[in-house]
């Protein structure tokens, strides 16, 4: 099967951490033994453009193993694993994609994946359905439909769903409770925390912590600090999130505030400028600064560039800034997601729900997908349920059932005071 990756070398390496991942994400393994001998997406080609990374191999396998061909891109010209990639080609799965590619090496990438003229597509950020229905138009009668990962791939699509240019039905991973709700406070706490320690080793615990927003990725991240004996403080824009953190325990201030004591400071906000040079100038000589938002916005590094009169790399992913009265600031992964730059992402128990939710929409469509109509859809709510209850039966917990009784009372509206 063609292939281009890396190194092939890796092969071995990449085995072993995708079987690790294996043992990690029994979910989908249970989706991958209920479905080898079915084999639901036999003749289905389903193209992909997602990360190249344990987890993505995990779902790939499975995907084979319930009967469909792959062809892979990775989606973010960084978060390619070549070991995973050497694995995956040696397994003869159709693999493009290698760590640090450029924007062409990029398209072509996703050029060979459309070569195999998909019917399904599994997108993370709508590159591969962009690249279809702008350069490919004459593709869009073989495909069936599609699923999306993240936020902004849904708003993608969404626009131009909005424009009446969607040409086919797309599943929108991102919006299944079991994915964002999970990946979002879990995911992104533990990896960002994950992060922090991997750059600096430091001890949490007496630390003063400090989170600029609480929405959930904040609460995450805030949750876990507190686990490892930090003194949080949140610091929020948004009067319900801040109440919601106050109630929760945290001490909740301004960042003007927070600045003059903090040991380490983490944002995950979405915004722009949360953390600048006049918060940088309240620090104490010590201070770490790090970012765990979409983009590397939120903490200013032209101001502290601009600040500093010297800087080295003091660790990997560790910036030392040197101010002209001898303070010292370290900034984490250039002020880049932390817990991808210099930690490895979500756990694979969280991504295993995300991705139940990709195997089981690709399902989905490819039973029902030819009697949807273009445009994006959620996750139907039986998918949702899914995941959770064969989550919970992976981690051995049974929840109750309501009798016919309790199901009459609570659907009824006869009962009043
Ligand atoms: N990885 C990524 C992105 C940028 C990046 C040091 C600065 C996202 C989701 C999943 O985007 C991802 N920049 C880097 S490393 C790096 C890594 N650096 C290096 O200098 C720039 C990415 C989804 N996911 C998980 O979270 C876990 N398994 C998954 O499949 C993966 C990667």
């Amino acid at each position: 099967m063609p292939s281009k990756i890396k190194d092939a070398g890796l092969a071995k390496q990449g085995k072993l951490r995708i079987e690790w991942a294996e043992t990690r994400m029994p979910v989908l393994m249970r989706l991958r033994k209920e479905n080898s001998k079915s084999k639901p997406l036999q003749g289905m080609r389903i193209g992909g453009c997602l990360h190249i990374t344990t987890e993505t191999a995990v779902l790939v396998r499975t995907l084979n193993s319930a009967g469909a061909e792959t062809v892979w891109s990775g989606c973010n010209p960084l978060s390619t694993q070549d070991d995973v990639a050497a694995a995956l080609a040696e397994e003869q799965i159709d693999i493009y994609g290698w760590r640090g590619l450029s924007k062409d090496e990029y398209y072509w990438c996703i050029q060979k994946v459309l070569d195999s003229k998909p019917n399904l597509t599994l997108d993370d950020g709508a590159d591969l359905v962009f690249t279809i229905h702008e350069s490919h138009p004459e593709q869009v009668k073989n495909v069936i439909g599609g699923t999306e990962e993240t936020t902004t791939g849904v708003h993608r699509l969404r626009a131009l769903a909005e424009q009446g240019r969607l040409k086919y039905p797309i599943i929108s991973v991102n919006d299944a409770e079991t994915k964002w709700d999970f990946d979002n406070v879990y995911g992104t706490g533990q990896s960002s925390i994950d992060g922090i320690i991997r750059a600096t080793n430091v001890l949490l615990a007496g630390k003063n912590f400090v989170v600029a927003g609480y929405g959930h990725c904040g609460r995450g991240v805030a949750m876990r600090a507190r686990g490892l004996g930090a003194n949080v403080t949140v610091t929020e824009i948004e009067p319900v999130n801040a109440l919601k953190a106050a109630m929760e325990g945290f001490r909740v201030t301004q960042m003007s505030e927070a600045a003059k004591t903090g040991g380490i400071f983490i944002t995950a906000t979405g915004c722009s400028d949360v953390i600048t040079r006049e918060h940088m100038k309240l620090m104490k000589d010590g201070a770490i600064l790090s970012n765990t938002g979409h983009f590397n916005v939120e903490v200013s590094v032209t101001d502290l560039e601009q600040l500093a009169k010297s800087k080295r790399e003091i660790r990997p992913n560790n910036m030392e800034y040197t101010m002209p009265d001898g303070k010292r600031l370290y900034l984490l992964a250039e002020g880049r997601l932390v817990n991808l730059a210099a930690a490895e992402g979500h756990p694979s128990e969280v991504m295993d729900m995300s991705f139940a939710n990709q195997f089981l929409s690709l399902l989905h469509l490819a039973k029902q997908g030819k009697t949807l109509k273009p445009g994006v859809y959620e996750v139907p709510k039986e998918i949702d349920q899914q995941v959770a209850r064969i989550k919970l039966e992976t981690m051995n917990i049974k929840i109750d059932t309501l009798t016919e009784d309790q199901a009459r009372y609570i659907s009824g509206y006869g009962a009043g005071t």
